[in-house]
C-alpha cells in the first residue's frame, strides 16, 4: 500500500500527510547473538577503517582537503566521472598483506566502504553494472577478496555504506550535496531508490557469509526524507540478526541501531560542527578518526597525525567506553600508504605492551580528563595519565573505599596513591613517567 501511495505522492509530502518520520525498526529487540556480538564489539576497541574507491585514482585532484569527495567539490559530471572504473586497476591489491597488516595493529575488525557517495559499488552487484567486477579492468570483487582473508585470520569485516548517492537516478529530490553536478537527473522515485540500496544491502547480506555489520553514512543529505529505516533495519537483522547495525547520522540512535558513531570527535565533544547529541548509555559507541586530514586517498595531504596523538584519542575514547575505528586510504595500486602502515605498526607495538588495559575494558569511573583517562576490567582500574604536569592529580569518583592496592602497569612497583574522601591523589615522580601513557592499575577488593 505504502508503494501504490508513493507512486502517487513525492515522498516529502508523505512525510507531511501520513506523518511518517525516522520510526526505524520500532519495537527492535535485539537477537542474543547481537547481544553478544555487541559485548565482543566492544571488548575489540580497536578496528581499521577503509575508505577506498575509483576517487582514489583522482588523490584528492592537488587539493589538500578533498579525496572521496572529488566528484561533488569539483562538480564531475557523472558521464566525465564515470570514466574514472576504466582506470581503477589494483594489481597489487594483497588482502594477506591487508589483512597481517591489521592483525599487526593490534586492530580487531574492518569497517570497508562497500559504496561512498559516488554511487561505486566496490563488490560484485548483480542490479547495478557500475560495480568494480563490471566496470574496472581489474574485475575481481575485493570485498569478496577480503571478507575470505578476514575468516582466515579471524577478523571481522564491517560494511561502510552509503545512503547518499550522487549518480542514482531515482536519488531524488536531491539533498545538500551534489547540486553542481550538472548531469544529475532532474527527476526520480525515491523508493524506487531505497528498493534499490535495500536490494544492494541483501546481496553484501547473503553473498560473504557472517559479517559484523553496516555502518551506515548520508542520511544529513536528506534528513526529512522518508528513509523506510524500519524496512533497511529490519532486513538487515533478518538476513543477519547478530549484525551490527550504526549509523553517522548525529543524532542519538533510532530504534534497530546497535551502535552509536561519533565522527572526529571523541563522545560529548563536538569540534567538528555536527557532532552535538548526547551520548547513548543503550549502545556501544566507536570514534572514527582519520590519520590526516582525508578519509579517501590523497596524494598531498601530509598533515599525518602523531602517533602519541592518536594513541590518546585510543585512549580517550576507551575511557569514553567507545573504540577507535582509525582510517586509512589505501592508493589507486592497491596498497597501504607506507606512512599510515609505519604509524599502525608503531600503534600496535604500543598495544602488544599495554594492550590489557584497553582490550575488553569499558569506560573507567571517572570521565576523560586534561590529565588523561580511566578504564576498568573486572576489579581493575586503569589509570592512564596521559598528560602529567609534574604535579599531584587529584582524581575524584575512584571508589577507594575498596581500593586495595596500586601499581605502575609496568613493572609492578607501588604506586604512591592516597585515599580521599571522595577519591585519590596520585603523584608520579619523574622517573616513572612515561612518554606515550602512564598506566596505574588500581586493584579493588
Ligand atoms: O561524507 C562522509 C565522508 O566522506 C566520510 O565517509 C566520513 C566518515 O565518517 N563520513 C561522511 C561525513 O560525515
Amino acid at each position: 500500500m505504502r508503494y501504490l501511495i508513493a507512486r502517487i505522492f513525492p515522498a516529502s509530502l508523505l512525510v507531511i500527510f501520513l506523518g511518517i518520520h525516522l520510526n526505524a525498526q520500532e519495537g527492535y529487540v535485539p537477537s542474543q547473538e547481537n547481544l553478544d556480538n555487541r559485548e565482543w564489539f566492544q571488548d575489540a576497541k580497536y578496528g581499521l577503517f577503509v575508505h577506498w574507491g575509483v576517487y582514489s585514482i583522482m588523490g584528492g585532484g592537488g587539493d589538500q582537503g578533498i579525496a572521496e569527495w572529488i566528484m561533488e567539490r569539483k562538480n564531475i559530471p557523472i558521464m566525465q566521472y564515470e570514466k574514472l572504473p576504466g582506470f581503477f586497476n589494483p594489481t597489487q591489491f594483497d588482502p594477506a598483506e591487508w589483512v597481517s597488516m591489521v592483525k599487526k595493529a593490534g586492530m580487531k575488525y574492518i569497517t570497508i566502504t562497500s559504496k561512498h557517495h559516488d554511487g561505486f559499488a566496490m563488490y560484485d552487484s548483480k542490479v547495478s553494472d557500475y560495480n568494480i567486477v563490471d566496470a574496472t579492468p581489474y574485475g575481481k570483487d575485493v570485498i569478496g577478496m577480503l571478507k575470505e582473508e578476514c575468516d582466515k585470520q579471524d577478523i571481522k569485516l564491517f560494511f561502510y555504506h552509503s545512503q547518499l548517492d550522487w549518480r542514482h537516478p531515482d536519488y531524488f529530490p536531491h539533498g545538500r550535496t551534489g547540486k553542481g553536478i550538472k548531469d544529475r537527473s532532474q527527476s526520480g522515485d525515491f523508493n524506487a531508490y531505497i528498493d534499490y540500496m535495500n536490494t544492494q544491502l541483501s546481496e553484501l547480506l547473503t553473498q560473504y557469509g557472517e559479517i559484523g555489520g553496516i555502518w551506515f553514512d548520508g542520511m544529513w543529505d536528506k534528513p526529512d526524507a522518508d528513509w523506510r529505516l524500519d524496512e533497511t533495519y529490519a532486513l538487515i537483522h533478518r538476513h543477519q540478526p547478530g549484525a551490527l547495525i550504526g549509523s553517522n547520522h548525529h543524532k542519538m540512535p533510532f530504534p534497530g541501531e546497535d551502535f552509536m558513531m561519533f565522527e572526529r570527535d571523541l563522545p560529548g565533544e563536538n569540534s567538528m560542527g555536527f557532532n552535538n547529541t548526547g551520548i547513548s548509555e543503550e549502545v556501544p559507541l566507536e570514534m572514527c578518526e582519520t590519520m590526516n586530514g582525508s578519509w579517501g586517498f590523497n596524494i598531498i595531504d601530509q598533515n599525518y597525525k602523531s602517533v602519541e596523538k592518536l594513541i590518546h584519542t585510543m585512549v580517550r575514547a576507551a575511557g569514553y567506553g567507545a573504540n577507535f575505528l582509525l582510517n586509512t586510504g589505501p592508493m589507486p595500486n592497491g596498497r597501504i600508504q607506507p606512512e599510515n602502515v609505519d604509524t599502525l605498526m608503531a600503534i600496535g607495538n604500543w598495544l602488544e605492551t599495554y594492550g590489557d588495559a584497553i582490550y575488553g575494558t569499558r569506560g573507567g569511573p571517572v570521565k576523560p580528563q586534561e590529565w588523561g583517562a580511566t578504564t576498568v576490567k573486572d576489579n581493575l582500574i586503569y589509570i592512564h595519565v596521559l598528560d602529567y604536569r609534574g604535579r599531584t592529580i587529584e582524581i575524584k569518583g575512584i571508589p577507594s573505599e575498596r581500593l586495595r592496592s596500586a601499581a605502575y602497569f609496568d613493572d609492578g612497583s607501588r604506586a604512591d596513591v592516597k585515599r580521599t574522601e571522595d577519591g585519590i591523589t596520585l603523584t608520579i615522580p619523574r622517573k616513572k613517567v612515561k612518554a606515550i601513557d602512564t598506566i596505574i592499575v588500581l586493584t579493588l577488593m
